[in-house]
């Protein structure tokens, strides 16, 4: 993987200043498309009672998400490190296939492409990509 330049650092802050008051809005749907078009994933959220998007889970849990892609931009300098109780939790207790890191990725992007069609530049779409493939890997650290 091609690691973040300063400059893709920059941007990833912008434009994370831009949508962050709308975590929980980017958070849940990015989840719910990830359940909706990936069904694989339904496996880890068996005890939740209702997968529908309006699920109290779902937004719950979707905001949990994005809270960690915060802590992630805050630590955008030492991912590995700082990610690793985290991968710990994803590898050994919750037991998700890192595959799905990628798959939650992608959805996260889609959704702040759509919400935010003007901010959302090639540019930036590069860096965010770029920056979640870089959380991703360091969520996949305990894993090996
Ligand atoms: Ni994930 C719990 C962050 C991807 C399944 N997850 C969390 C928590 C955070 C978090 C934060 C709460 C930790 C705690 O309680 O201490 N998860 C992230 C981030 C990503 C991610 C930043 C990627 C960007 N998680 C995924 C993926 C899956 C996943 C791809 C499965 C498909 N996560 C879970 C499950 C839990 C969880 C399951 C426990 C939730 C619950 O309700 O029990």
């Amino acid at each position: 993987m091609t690691s973040l330049t300063s400059k893709d650092k920059d941007t990833v802050k912008a434009f994370w200043g831009k949508v962050v008051g709308k975590s929980e809005d980017i958070g849940p749907d990015a989840v719910c498309r990830m359940l909706a078009v990936y069904p694989q994933t339904k496996t880890y959220f068996g005890h939740w009672k209702d997968l529908s998007p309006d699920s109290a889970s779902v937004k719950k849990h979707g905001a949990t998400v994005m809270s960690g892609v915060a802590f992630a931009v805050s630590k955008i300098d030492d991912l590995k490190a700082n990610l690793l109780n985290l991968s710990e939790l994803h590898a050994f207790t919750l037991r998700v296939d890192p595959g799905n890191f990628k798959i939650l990725s992608h959805c996260i992007l889609v959704v702040m492409a759509i919400m935010f069609p003007t901010d959302f530049t090639p540019e930036v779409h590069v860096s965010m990509d770029k920056f979640l493939a870089a959380v991703a890997l360091a969520l996949s650290e305990k894993y090996r």
